[in-house]
């Protein structure tokens, strides 16, 4: 009888052993960070961004105002250090483009961490518009040079679109931070959320960006152009390290931070958002489809669970999914 006990009590023994082994070798905020400088190149002008960020933030905070953080476009994943070939995406970047106008609408002020050369706030009303097709030449019959007149049906409503740009650069309101690849979209992240951490409540995350999973590392990729005369390409990338983890968890603890969730395949988009609370434990997920993206999301909070629609009225009158978004993130933090 004794025996069994002793066999029962090794048994728990090894379990807990097991138990405290899987929760070790959980991938702790210190490691994320360490294979961060390890593996992905630190910008050289990381430093400098980070200070301006932070005057930004101050400024902002002094004055009570809240500051989001939004990301917005595609990474670029390279495949040569000398890079000719990389992966990108599909991310056009209006997400953000738009949002960022509707939280500065809301008062916020706003950090537009993007893609270099995706979509702009304002601007991007205009991103399908040859600029020399909204432009005619005045003056008497168009003969002169030095007067350029607006042609407002190629470019509709510019006058109030530039009137609320012009304010909101007047103000001092949005800082705009460029990314391309993927080791500065996480290193500027990382600047930016130590940075917002010291807003505490004030600051927001809107990780609206398409972020590549994988990527190769450094110390793995060849220097020069891969050539085709070795034959067909086989490459194998690492995980990209979770940095929503230690943004959570460390740099910026009492901020508001939403993710956002697409996917192809509707039937699990609903479970990988919850899946990601539970483990991030952040305050929401915006779910979306990549081919429904513009019309409808679910916004995922651990107790609720709100569908934001885009009506046939709604788009009469030209209302985007985005002011929908923002309007539900926005009355959440407050
Ligand atoms: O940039 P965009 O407007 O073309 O698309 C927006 C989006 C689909 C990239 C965004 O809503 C999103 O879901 N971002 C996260 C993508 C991801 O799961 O990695």
């Amino acid at each position: 009888m004794w025996m069994a006990v002793d066999v029962e009590e090794q048994l728990r023994k090894l379990w807990l052993l097991l138990i405290m082994q899987i929760g070790m070798s959980k991938p702790r905020a210190a490691s994320i960070d360490g294979k961060l400088s390890a593996e992905f190149a630190v910008p050289s002008h990381v430093d400098a961004v980070k200070e301006l960020m932070s005057a930004f933030a101050e400024r902002h905070g002094a004055a009570g105002r809240r500051v989001v953080l939004i990301t917005s476009g595609g990474t670029k994943v390279p495949l040569e250090s000398r890079t000719v070939r990389f992966l990108d995406n599909f991310s056009s970047g209006r997400r953000g483009a738009s949002s960022a106008e509707y939280f500065l609408d809301c008062g916020y002020a706003v950090i537009f961490l993007h893609r270099h050369r995706s979509l702009y706030p304002y601007a991007r009303l205009y991103a399908g518009v040859n600029l020399l097709d909204g432009l005619r030449l005045g003056g008497s019959g168009g003969c002169t040079d030095q007067e350029v007149v607006v042609d407002q049906e190629a470019l509709p409503k510019i006058g109030r679109v530039l009137r609320r740009y012009q304010e909101v650069k007047r103000d001092g309101l949005l800082l705009p931070v460029e990314f391309s690849t993927l080791s500065e979209y996480l290193h500027l992240l990382k600047a930016s959320a130590q940075v917002l951490g010291t807003l505490g409540s004030k600051a927001m995350f809107y990780l609206a960006a398409a972020v590549s999973d994988f990527y190769i590392p450094a110390s793995d990729m060849p220097e020069h152009k891969i050539q085709s005369s070795n034959g067909p390409l086989q490459i194998s990338m690492k995980m990209v390290p979770k940095i929503l983890s230690p943004l959570v968890k460390d740099w910026a603890p009492q901020a508001f931070v939403i993710s956002f969730k697409l996917e192809t395949d509707t039937s699990i988009l609903l479970d990988k958002a919850r899946k990601a609370l539970d483990t991030y434990r952040h305050q929401a997920v915006v779910a979306n489809v990549l081919d429904t993206r513009r019309g409808y999301v679910v916004v995922v909070t651990p107790d609720t669970q709100a569908e934001l629609i885009l009506t046939d009225e709604d788009a009469s009158k030209e209302v985007e999914i985005e002011e929908k978004i923002v309007s539900n993130l926005t009355g959440a933090h407050a």
